[in-house]
């Protein structure tokens, strides 16, 4: 058995100070105005002002990649949110939507380094949809928008600019240890 004993490094889910846009597509907005809704609970809860979030509207969610490179490429964010609902229908068009916006949306984030949180839903049927959209069940858009926090406070700490850097040990370390760069 190892007796090492790793530190653990994670972002903390404290909003404060911290600056999100929120990117929704229009399409679906039965479904996607309740994840964008979620999704704001979810960075008030954790400290964010209002000040500190925009929402940013697109047509569909294929436009979602495009809209949100280019604001992650302002700078003036510390994460993003892509909120969208693609539901299958009797052509392939589904299966281009939804890959292209997965991909897009991923590249847009490790082109930028900024965090992007792929809030999408992609089901087969409305009531797929509705059970992730909190009308029966959980919301992907609370979930979505706790983790724009805690990617945005592990952005900071990875990239050392971090105000409260702190690299917590599970072990009992000696202080001189625990404020490294
Ligand atoms: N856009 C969606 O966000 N969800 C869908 O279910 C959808 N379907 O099914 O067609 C959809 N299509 C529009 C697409 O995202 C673009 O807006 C459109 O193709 C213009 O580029």
């Amino acid at each position: 058995m190892a007796k090492l004993q790793p530190q653990s490094v994670s972002g903390n889910l404290s909003a404060a100070g911290l600056r999100f846009a929120i990117v929704v597509s229009r399409f679906n907005s039965f479904i996607t105005d309740r994840l964008l809704s979620a999704a704001l609970d979810a960075l008030e809860r954790s400290g964010a002002k209002s000040e500190d979030v925009e929402v940013v509207r697109v047509p569909g969610a294929f436009e979602l990649p495009l809209a949100s490179k280019k604001l992650a490429a302002t700078g003036r964010y510390d994460a993003l949110v892509a909120i969208g609902c693609v539901l299958r229908g009797e052509t392939t068009h589904y299966d281009y939507v939804c890959s292209e916006t997965a991909r897009g949306l991923q590249l847009a984030q490790m082109d930028t380094g900024l965090p992007i949180i792929f809030c999408v839903l992609t089901c087969d049927t409305l009531e797929q949809a509705i059970d992730r959209a909190g009308l029966k069940g959980g919301n992907k858009g609370f979930e979505a928008g706790l983790a724009a926090v805690e990617m945005a406070q592990l952005s900071r700490k990875i990239s050392g600019n971090s105000p409260t850097l702190s690299i917590t040990a599970k072990s009992s370390r000696p202080a001189t240890r625990k404020s490294r760069k």
